[in-house]
């Protein structure tokens, strides 16, 4: 059996992974493979409670170092019960937010350490990284207007702006760092735009 392939969308606060989702799931199974559509945190009942407790502005505050393990137990769940199964079973993984999004949020606009990270990252993760990530970046005031109009902002969403600017820098960063994996989208253009370098991504994967 041909392992599959684990391909994580990324990005800021509204910049369009869940919506564009659906069309990368569409354009892999052009390429005739089966695609597992999932997200973090969550993916499984224990990591979506998980999520549930993370998004839950109410209640008494989620340390920085709480809110870090949370999102590993989450992760180690994810992983154990979701992704590694389906890669080994020859199925392809597209997760909305990975570990990327802990570098971003939690090393950047936490400021906890990247080597806390790392050693968590090695702990829970193993080998396993993604194959292929896509960053949709856009600016900040664009992805918060956007997720504003669609629903209640979370306990993430009501940080200050200064959180938002730390996560983009940090998620660029990551994307110069590693241009071989991360590709960068910009998510401020209309939608079939974004969409069209999506495909082209996905087709340079394919060669
Ligand atoms: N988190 C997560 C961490 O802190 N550390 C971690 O390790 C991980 C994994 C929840 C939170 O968890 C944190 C970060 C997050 O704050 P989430 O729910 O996945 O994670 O993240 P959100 O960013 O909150 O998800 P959203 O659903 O708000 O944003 P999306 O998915 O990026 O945006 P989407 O697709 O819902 O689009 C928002 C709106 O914009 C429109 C859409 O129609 C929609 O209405 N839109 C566009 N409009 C115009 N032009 C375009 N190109 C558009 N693309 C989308």
């Amino acid at each position: 059996m041909i392992r599959g392939k684990f391909i994580t969308l990324e990005g800021g606060e509204g910049v369009g992974k869940t919506t564009n989702l659906a069309f990368i799931k569409s354009c892999l199974q052009q390429y005739k493979v089966t695609v597992a559509l999932t997200r973090e945190p969550g993916g499984t009942e224990l990591a979506e409670k998980i999520r549930q407790l993370l998004l839950n502005k109410e209640g008494e505050t989620i340390t920085e170092q709480a809110e870090l393990l949370m999102i590993f137990a989450a992760r180690a769940q994810h992983i154990k019960h979701v992704i590694e199964p389906a890669l080994a079973q020859g199925n392809w993984v597209l997760c909305d937010r990975f570990t990327d999004a802990t570098y971003a949020y939690q090393g950047g606009g936490r400021n906890i350490s990247k080597f806390t990270i790392e050693w968590l990252e090695n702990l829970v993760q193993g080998n396993l990284k993604p194959d292929l990530t896509i960053l949709l970046d856009a600016p900040i005031e664009i992805g918060l207007a956007r997720a504003k109009a669609r629903a209640n902002l979370d306990r993430f969403e009501a940080e200050k702006t200064i959180f938002f600017e730390q996560v983009r820098q940090s998620y660029l960063s990551q994307a110069a760092q590693y241009p071989e994996r991360i590709k960068l989208i910009n998510a401020n253009q209309p939608l079939a735009h974004v969409q069209k370098e999506l495909a082209e991504i996905l087709e340079t994967f394919f060669q």
